[in-house]
């Protein structure tokens, strides 16, 4: 369908220039939008919404008993069981407040999955770590990003225990952050990263060397705290100064763009960039890394260093 024909009549260009008018209204209206939707686990579709709180948790039988609100057309509040996956069942705790989609599970029961927990002071934390960090953003010339001897960028997300890390928490201690997401199907990619990063835990473990290392998810949607704490253990990856990190998609995407990390979605995977960084225990970034070929042995290097020092 073509909108404007060759032959434009007089009506027509009238119509054209309002639709132009139209454009740029709404562009504007865009652009002044600062709200950001900072609910954990917005935007998913799949099965019910649900909000309610863990009860009791039955590991043997990987189930959770919620207590959960109305869920509107579909079932009055009440408390039932519902199954969960291995990485969520780890990360309940009896009488924690939940955000959750309710689907059917295999065996015709119900389950959780995308479990997001809901706490009034995390949702306080978001939101003022997410307006430093578009502050930070307003402040950044166009078509700049942070790079080496730049201020870090502030923020908050949850790790894959389901707990609140800002970065605040992590000043004190030289601190490796890059950027993954679990689905990532290429192998020279995240798993290569992360493969990386697990090294250089280790090799920092061994050396005593102290960092913290902060994997941030570039696909918070499917990326919760549960799922992250499935893909840490399966790369055997342990320890409390080893942080997976999500959250709202808002506050991971102005993390992304701080740092100049592409990630644009596709149909079934994100088409991405990487960067690792050093970051020292002021905050300040040391080093930067963009290939996925990046050596933990040289950050290793530079980590030494700062402990001498
Ligand atoms: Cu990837």
């Amino acid at each position: 369908m073509r909108l404007f024909p060759k032959h434009i009549s007089g009506a027509n260009v009238i119509l054209k220039r309002l639709c132009v008018l139209v454009s740029i209204l709404l562009v504007l209206a865009g652009c002044s939008k600062t709200e950001q939707n900072l609910e954990l686990g917005a935007g998913d579709e799949e099965g019910y919404l649900l909000v309610g709180e863990i009860k009791s948790i039955d590991e043997d039988s990987s189930l959770l008993k919620v207590a959960h609100e109305d869920i509107p057309g579909f079932m009055p509040a009440m408390t039932m069981d519902f199954s969960v996956s291995e990485g969520d069942l780890q990360n309940s705790k009896v009488g924690q407040r939940i955000k959750a989609r309710m689907t059917r599970d295999e065996e015709g029961g119900f389950q959780l999955k995308r479990i997001w927990p809901l706490s009034d002071e995390d949702a306080r934390d978001l939101k003022e770590y997410n307006q430093r960090l578009q502050k930070q953003l307003r402040d950044l010339p166009l078509g700049r990003y942070l790079g080496e001897g730049d201020e870090s960028a502030d923020f908050a997300l949850l790790d894959h225990r389901g707990n609140m890390l800002t970065s605040d928490d992590l000043r004190g201690r030289p601190l490796v952050m890059n950027f993954i997401f679990t689905r990532c199907p290429d192998a020279n990619m995240c798993p290569l990263s992360t493969s990386k990063m697990a090294t250089l835990h280790k090799l920092a473990g061994d050396e005593g060397l102290p960092v913290s290392l902060v994997s941030v998810s570039m696909d918070p949607e499917f990326d919760t705290p549960g799922v992250l704490r499935q893909y840490a253990e399966a790369y055997g990856i342990e320890g409390d100064d080893f942080y997976f990190v999500t959250g709202p998609k808002p506050a991971v995407l102005n993390l992304l763009r701080s740092y100049g990390v592409t990630a644009i979605e596709k149909v079934d995977t994100i088409m991405h960039s990487l960067a690792t960084l050093l970051i020292d225990q002021n905050g300040e970034i040391l080093m930067r890394s963009d290939k996925s070929a990046w050596e933990p042995e040289a950050f290793l290097e530079k980590l030494a260093s700062l402990s001498s020092s």
